[in-house]
């Protein structure tokens, strides 16, 4: 049906979705059947996009489509849809280097601004899987593997100096996405704003102090240079535990909607983030006592910090890896640094290392961005939001808003991934937060 201030705009349904699919061949024929057996349902739970299955005799899919505004906000927020054709050049672009990541891109239609990838049949979303008390083995490595293939892949080291510029080129004109970003992330949850939200009136005083941090601010105000201006790899953009699906053997990364060039630790930070987000709600999460601060972690609590240490380190073996075998790109040419060499005598060693050790500052000044802004801005997760005893949640907060500061201002005091985990137990620690 058109929507009322927009007439040549029509949200889609599940008849007309059906009815579009049935007109692409190769959809239809995953399907089996026709539109009359199909089952189509939205099931989108994000902030942005409608999310439909689409299940029939032979198979099923998943029917993504953009209105043009915020969808968790409706009309009042416009929002150009062109982002589903970012999505979907992301994904392919990704699916380049890590295909074993990624739901398979079938079909886009620019014109509807929809697109459609594999199902992922019996995959659930991590944070629902984390809300719900659940791990899985292998996660860190999962997407330590996934992020070093995705940002080596798309970066100089990797990429042709033409081919870059060129996709940095397109992407660049994902400008709207950027600046929900740009806004949300680094400027806007540091001033009186209307669509920040917290607990109130229980952080108040928090939220008030974090708006006179000058030493915050200006911390904040740094990185957002870095996101503005590095042109490092094709990120996600939005890599949280909602962008991303797990089932038996396999995890997936959606929702590439985001997507931007931009400085690797941009999207290592904001995984990173979620995962101790949780890590913190937990204690508010369990009314009934199995965790609290001040008390032994849960198992589920430790699996957390050690998946933030095992993506890191998986992250830096594949890069590394990446490097010696499959330095194609510009940068460091293999002119000059032939590949091949061990280890031990290789001249780009130290240099690898600083690299890296780069990419890490910057990871761990994004985390600490990316865990203030999910408090007190307009897009607080479920793992704080679903706890209903607003004092047990204002705890949890306070905590994930410190650790936030910890990093975000005394980046140069974490220098490799353990201090990470050492600052948060400590301030899981510290009670009661004031
Ligand atoms: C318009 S709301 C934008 C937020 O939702 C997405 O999931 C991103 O995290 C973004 O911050
Ligand atoms: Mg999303």
């Amino acid at each position: 049906m058109p929507t009322p201030d927009r007439p040549d705009h029509r949200i889609p349904d599940e008849r007309s979705i059906a009815r579009y699919v049935a007109t692409v061949p190769e959809l239809a024929a995953r399907l089996g059947g026709g539109p009359a057996a199909w089952d189509v349902r939205e099931i989108g739970d994000g902030n942005v996009n409608y999310v439909f299955a689409v299940r029939g005799p032979a198979g099923a899919l998943c029917v993504k489509q953009a209105p043009p505004y915020v969808r968790a906000v409706g009309e009042s927020w416009p929002l150009s849809p062109t982002r589903s054709g970012f999505e979907f050049r992301a994904l392919r672009e990704h699916a380049r280097c890590a295909p074993a990541y990624l739901p398979a891109p079938l079909h886009y239609a620019p014109e509807l601004h929809l697109l459609a990838v594999e199902f992922l049949d019996d995959h659930c979303v991590v944070r629902h899987l984390l809300n719900a008390g659940g791990s899985r083995a292998g996660f860190g490595a999962d997407m330590g593997d996934y992020l070093a293939r995705t940002l080596f892949g798309t970066s100089d080291l990797a990429l042709p100096a033409a081919d870059k510029r060129r996709l940095v080129g397109e992407f660049e004109a994902n400008i709207e996405m950027c600046r929900i970003m740009e806004e949300m992330i680094f400027t806007e949850i540091y001033r009186p704003f209307h669509r920040n939200r917290w607990t109130s009136p229980e952080l108040d005083p928090d939220v008030r102090r974090l708006r006179s941090d000058t030493a915050l601010v200006i911390a904040a105000a740094r990185l957002k240079n870095r996101y503005l201006t590095r042109r490092e790899a094709l990120l996600h953009g939005d890599l949280h535990t909602g962008s991303i699906m797990v089932g038996p053997g396999s995890t997936r990364v959606i929702d590439q909607e985001f997507a931007c060039f931009g400085p690797m630790g941009f999207d290592i930070g904001s995984l990173l983030a979620h995962l101790l987000v949780n890590y913190l709600a937990q204690d508010g999460r369990h009314a009934d006592g199995h965790a609290e601060a001040g008390t032994e972690e849960t198992p589920q609590q430790h699996w957390l910090l050690e998946t933030v240490a095992e993506l890191w380190h998986t992250f830096v073996r594949r890069f590394l890896e990446l490097w010696r075998t499959s330095a194609h790109g510009d940068a460091y040419p293999a002119t000059l640094f032939p590949a091949g060499a061990d280890d031990e005598d290789d001249v780009l060693y130290a240099e690898r290392s600083a690299y890296l050790d780069r990419i890490f500052r910057d990871t761990v000044g994004f985390c600490g961005a990316e865990t203030i802004r999910r408090v007190v801005g307009f897009a607080r997760p479920a793992d704080f939001t679903d706890i209903e005893d607003a004092g047990r949640r204002a705890d949890a907060e306070r905590r994930a808003l410190r650790l936030g500061r910890a990093l975000l201002v005394d980046t140069a005091a974490h220098t490799c991934v353990e201090d990470i985990v050492k600052t948060t137990r400590r301030i899981r620690d510290e009670t009661p937060p004031d």
